[in-house]
């Protein structure tokens, strides 16, 4: 194939790539390291694909020099990955696990050493199961405590780590965690989902407070913000949009970016926005206080339409049951996890969220942006993944295009440096640009990391 052209970004771009622990550490009881919430879910009969969990994953744990080198070898700029909180406090509370700061210590030193600046999340969902066991998200103390984890890890790493992202996509900790139960712990539950969002973000909160109480160099949150397009044009599609739109986007960015929780019509949602008594006078400026940066996962488009309420009475009803459903967007290439891939999508939710929030809305990382395709390895012992190249030119043309239309876009990641532990849907589908072979731990770079490798290198 011919490679597609490469997009020109300015001067100071970011270009990285990205990981998290659970899904590529491994080691997974080894020094000290208590047990996740992961841990347990994936442990549960028929949760996971296979039975699969992160026990070994893709061994990072003991192979990170390897991973260092590749990361080296293809050029980015920055690598954001994720700390392990049960490494760091096994039981979520306590004193720190020196085996576990010791591991981030060398990882960070041995990036730096390589020429990579360190991007560090602080929560890609490994909750220590003993805090899930007190109540996870759904009891205020596990803000708090992330709070007090926050403020070790800056006090260990911060003279060396510049980019601090508090949380991971906390939609899907808190609704695909505790409404609908497809991740960790697994709950199938109402209300406390709803407080499980308040009190993540009352944890990013506190969080912010503890990075800056060290003088850490830039704070930010990562989110996973939908587009959602309406299956018709009728009214109560375009309605759906709305609902869509306030359960998946606007609980995050309103109270982060404008001190508020949405307004809206949507009657499961009027709980969160009544005074509930999970929530705490002050809580908003907590949330509300300034960041660096806001971090974008973006993979594909969400197509709505209106559907009635599952549950008729609103009492019984779930934070899942927000009256519309997802349907197929027609007539496009969807990938192998059955993501749509509509580009130009990417370009909109920019615009948009820039024009929701103005100058509110911190400069933004794409801190996710990839697929997972059918790869091949084929005779001559390489992945020539046309599909993931293409979607990856696009995509970073599409970013490009918000770029021109105002949006401050600082870097890119893209999702994932290495195949992985892709949560529920275990090992069977592959993100990585580099290739990971589970039986034996050898990598391969795919054609996607080659491509990726001589697009930074056209910005040098
Ligand atoms: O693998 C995940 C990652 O952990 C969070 N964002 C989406 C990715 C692909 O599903």
């Amino acid at each position: 194939m011919n490679s597609p052209a490469f997009p020109a970004f300015p001067e100071g771009f970011v270009f990285g790539a990205a990981t998290a622990a659970y899904q590529i550490e491994g080691a997974a009881a080894e020094d000290g390291r208590g047990p996740s919430v992961w841990d347990t879910y994936s442990r549960l009969p028929g949760r996971t694909a296979h039975g699969h969990t992160g026990d070994v994953a893709c061994d990072h744990y003991h192979r990170y020099p390897e991973d260092i080198a590749l990361l080296k070898d293809l050029g980015v700029t920055s690598y954001r990955f994720s700390i392990a909180w049960p490494r760091i406090r096994p039981q979520g509370s306590g004193p720190a696990n020196p085996a576990g700061l010791g591991f981030y210590d060398r990882l960070v030193d041995e990036l730096l050493a390589a020429g990579i600046e360190p991007a560090a999340t602080l929560y890609h969902w490994d909750l220590p199961q003993a805090l899930e066991d007190r109540g996870g998200w759904r009891v205020r103390e596990s803000a708090e405590l992330f709070g007090e984890y926050a403020g070790i890890m800056a006090r260990r790493l911060g003279d060396r780590v510049p980019r601090w992202i508090t949380l991971n996509e906390p939609w899907c900790s808190a609704f695909l965690g505790y409404a609908v139960g497809r991740h960790a712990p697994g709950a199938r539950e109402g209300t406390p989902a709803l407080a499980a969002a308040h009190h993540l973000l009352v944890g990013h909160g506190h969080a912010v407070s503890a990075l800056r109480a060290e003088g850490v160099r830039e704070v930010g949150i990562t989110l996973n913000p939908d587009w959602n397009v309406a299956a018709t044009g009728s009214d109560a599609d375009r309605a759906a949009v709305v609902r869509a739109d306030t359960q998946h986007n606007l609980v995050w960015t309103d109270p982060l970016f404008a001190g508020v929780y949405p307004a809206t019509e949507h009657e499961t949602w009027q709980e969160l926005i009544e005074n509930q008594d999970f929530r705490r006078e002050g809580d908003l400026d907590l949330i509300s206080q300034p960041l660096d940066f806001v971090g974008v996962n973006y993979y594909r488009p969400t197509v709505v339409a209106d559907a009635p309420y599952r549950e008729a009475d609103p009492a019984l009803r779930t934070a899942s049951d927000n009256r519309y459903r997802e349907v197929e967007y027609p007539g496009v290439r969807h990938t192998a996890m059955g993501w749509p891939v509509v580009p130009g999508t990417f370009t909109q939710l920019l615009v948009a969220m820039r024009q929701r929030y103005g100058d509110r809305l911190p400069p933004v990382h794409i801190t996710e942006n990839g697929s997972a395709e059918h790869d091949v390895l084929s005779p001559d012992g390489q992945v020539h993944d046309a599909s993931r190249v293409q979607y990856l030119a696009d995509h970073l043309a599409a970013l490009r295009a918000a770029m021109d239309e105002g949006v401050d876009v600082r870097g890119y990641y893209v999702w994932s440096l290495l195949d992985n532990f892709e949560w529920a849907l275990g090992y069977d589908k592959r993100f990585g640009i580099v290739r990971v072979d589970f039986e034996t731990q050898a990598r391969t770079p795919k054609a996607s990391y080659h491509w990726y490798r001589e697009l930074i290198a056209a910005h040098r």
